[in-house]
C-alpha cells in the first residue's frame, strides 16, 4: 500500500488541468509487454531492426509479422484497473489529456475520451506513399502485400524511429504539459523522444510532477514525487485516497 503526502493530496484535490503521459507499462497488467523493461519484447530485437523505415524496406516480411503477432495480443487483452482510473479521473477536472506512446488502443476502450496518440495506432494500417487509411488490409504470411491504389505499400499506421511525430498531437500534448497543474508520467522508462519530454517541459512550467513506473527511470530524479511499483495498483489506490481527502475536507 503506498502512503500519498498531503502536498499531493491537495494538488489532485484542487487541480484544474491535468496532463498524463503513459509508455508501455501501464499496459503490461493487461497482458501487453513492454520494449525495454525485464520482460521486454525488445530484448530479442532492436528497435532499429523492427520499428523502422529502413526495417520494412529492407524486410517488409519480418516487421508485418512483427506487428501481426503484437495486433493478435492486442485483440485479446483489455484496460486494466490503471486505464480504468484515468478514464474516471477524466470526468472530474476541468481539463484531463492523455498523451500516449501506447498503439494499443486500451486508454479508449477503457473510456477515456481526450487522447493524443503520440505514436500511432497499431490496429490501422497505412499507404506508406499517400498516408491513406486502411482498417482491415493487413499482411497475410505467405500472401503477396496489398498496396494502394497510388501504388504505395500498406503498412501499420504507427510511427517508427526516425519518423516525425503527428504534429498536430505533439504540439496539442506540449501545449497541455505547459499549463497543467498535475502532470503524471506513467508507465514510460522516458527513453523515446520527443515524447520523454513532456514532463520536463511540465516541470519546467511549473507543474506538479507525479511519476508512477516499475523501475527508476532518468525522469525520477526530476520530478515532484515518483512512486515505483505497479501502474495498475498505484493509480487506482492514489485516486482513492484524493476522493477521501476532498470528502473529508467538504465534511470540515
Ligand atoms: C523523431 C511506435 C524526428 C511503434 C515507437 C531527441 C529528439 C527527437 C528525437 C530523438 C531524440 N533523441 C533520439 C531521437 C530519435 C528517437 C529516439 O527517441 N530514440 C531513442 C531510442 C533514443 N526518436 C524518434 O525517432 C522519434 N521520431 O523524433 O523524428 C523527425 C522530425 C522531423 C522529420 C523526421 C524525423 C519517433 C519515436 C517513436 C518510435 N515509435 N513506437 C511501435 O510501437 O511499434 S517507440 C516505442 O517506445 C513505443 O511507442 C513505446 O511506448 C515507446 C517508449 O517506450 P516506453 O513506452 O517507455 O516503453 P519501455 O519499455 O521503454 O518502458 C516501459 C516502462 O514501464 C519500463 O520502465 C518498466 O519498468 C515500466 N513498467 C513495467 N511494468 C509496469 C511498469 N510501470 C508501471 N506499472 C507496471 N505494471
Amino acid at each position: 500500500m503506498s502512503t500519498f503526502s498531503q502536498e499531493l493530496l491537495e494538488k489532485l484535490a484542487t487541480a484544474k488541468s491535468v496532463g498524463v503521459l503513459t509508455g508501455a507499462g501501464i499496459s503490461v497488467e493487461s497482458g501487453i509487454a513492454t520494449f525495454r523493461g525485464h520482460d521486454g519484447i525488445w530484448k530479442k530485437f532492436k528497435p532499429e531492426e523492427l520499428a523502422s523505415m529502413d526495417a520494412f524496406l529492407k524486410n517488409p516480411e519480418l516487421v508485418w509479422e512483427w506487428y501481426e503477432y503484437r495486433r493478435q495480443i492486442i485483440y485479446k487483452v483489455k484496460p486494466n484497473p490503471a486505464h480504468f482510473t484515468l478514464a474516471e479521473m477524466e470526468s472530474c477536472y476541468p481539463e484531463f489529456t492523455i498523451s500516449t506512446q501506447n498503439v494499443d488502443g486500451l486508454h479508449a476502450l477503457a473510456g477515456s475520451k481526450n487522447i493524443l496518440e503520440l505514436h500511432g495506432n497499431i490496429l490501422y494500417n497505412r499507404c506508406n506513399q499517400c498516408g491513406k487509411k486502411f482498417k482491415d488490409t493487413g499482411y497475410e504470411k505467405g500472401k503477396p502485400f496489398q498496396y494502394c491504389n497510388c501504388g504505395g505499400k500498406i503498412r501499420p499506421d504507427v510511427v517508427w524511429f526516425g519518423e516525425p511525430l503527428p504534429a498536430q498531437e505533439l504540439e496539442k500534448s506540449f501545449n497541455v504539459a505547459a499549463k497543467s497543474d498535475v502532470y503524471f508520467s506513467i508507465g514510460t522508462s522516458a527513453n523515446v523522444y520527443p515524447a520523454a519530454m513532456l514532463p520536463v517541459e511540465a516541470k519546467l512550467y511549473g507543474a506538479y510532477v507525479i511519476e508512477i513506473n516499475l523501475e527508476k527511470t532518468t525522469l525520477s530524479g526530476q520530478v515532484d514525487v515518483s512512486f515505483l511499483g505497479k501502474a495498475g495498483e498505484i493509480l487506482p489506490e492514489m485516486w482513492q485516497a484524493v476522493q477521501k481527502y476532498k470528502n473529508k475536507k467538504i465534511s470540515i
